[in-house]
């Protein structure tokens, strides 16, 4: 496999960065999770997009500009003879001294790493998933904007452990006021008498993709949707619920913390949407 690092195309097993890359020490830097379907990159420039915002976000200078950013993601696709892949681009604030201070790291460093990615099962996708609510608390925007898709992983790392410590394979995060914010790695859809209601960023999602996705099919499909404040009780009650992400595409929930959600089958709107979703992937995207 050719791993992209900082202009060159290198073998997996030479694609290192330096112990002292502050991405590594802190946590300091950016990434995107994308996607690639049939050899188009769904919505490439959103992605990059939401990267150059997260950068701006933590005042992290990008190393390449949108076109050529564009250009790399897709020759690593190329140079892997990819066809399908999950793409990781990450952009660290690259090698500095011991100690926070990002002014003293001179050049961020960049990688693309594309590769394959290990999807939910099929069943949960035709009979629905069971998921979890989690202690671990969703990192509030005053705090840290959950918009910024930042290498601090960890808060939503603690809640993937304690999912599957409850023997989930997604769980909720509520922020510090008890909303639902998202999952530890996807945004989270109910539907509630017709209509899609779904956390707005204030409450701690992520500006997901996938979840922008669902906004255009919700509009283009005339399914109405809002951004809502929602408790537990809102998923207990929902008629439908999945969540939605770059990895897991759209997934519908039948059982929150045991509780069944709806009919406990997947429901007539979640799988309207699901299959829209997997429509545009075929359509929507760059040609590598
Ligand atoms: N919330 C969080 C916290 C995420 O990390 C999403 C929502 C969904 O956003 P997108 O833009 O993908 O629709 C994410 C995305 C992985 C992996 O490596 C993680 C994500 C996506 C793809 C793969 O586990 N997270």
């Amino acid at each position: 496999m050719k791993v992209y690092l900082d202009g060159k195309f290198v073998d997996s097993a030479e694609a290192k960065v330096s112990v002292f890359d502050h991405g590594l020490l802190y946590g300091d830097g950016v990434f995107e999770g994308i996607r690639l379907y049939d050899g188009n990159i769904f919505r490439l420039e959103e992605h990059l997009e939401r990267l150059e915002n997260s950068a701006k976000a933590i005042m992290l200078q990008m190393p390449l500009s949108r076109a050529e950013l564009s250009w790399a993601t897709c020759e690593t696709c190329r140079q892997n003879g990819l066809r399908d892949a999950y793409i990781r681009l990450v952009i660290t604030r690259g090698v500095g001294d011991l100690g926070l201070a990002p002014w003293l790291c001179p050049k961020p460093s960049i990688f693309i790493i594309a590769g394959k990615i290990s999807l939910y099962p099929q069943e949960y996708y035709d009979n629905g998933l069971g998921i979890v609510t989690v202690p671990t608390r969703r990192i509030g925007p005053a705090a840290l904007p959950s918009t910024v898709k930042s290498l601090n992983y960890l808060n939503n790392i603690l809640g993937k452990i304690e999912a599957k410590q409850f023997g989930a394979l997604e769980a909720i995060m509520l922020n510090d006021q008890g909303y639902v914010a998202e999952c530890t790695a996807d945004n989270i859809f109910v539907v509630h008498k017709g209509e899609l209601l779904t956390p707005a960023a204030s409450q701690g999602a992520l500006k997901g993709i996938t979840r922008s996705t669902i906004i255009d099919i919700a509009q283009a499909t005339g399914i109405p949707l809002r951004e809502v404040d929602l408790t537990r009780y809102d998923i207990w009650c929902a008629d439908e619920c999945f969540l939605t992400g770059s990895g897991a595409e759209v997934i519908p929930v039948v059982k929150l913390d045991g509780r069944v959600i709806g009919t406990g089958k997947p429901g007539p709107i979640t799988q309207r949407v699901l299959a829209d979703f997997r429509a545009r992937v075929k359509l929507e995207g760059t040609r590598i």
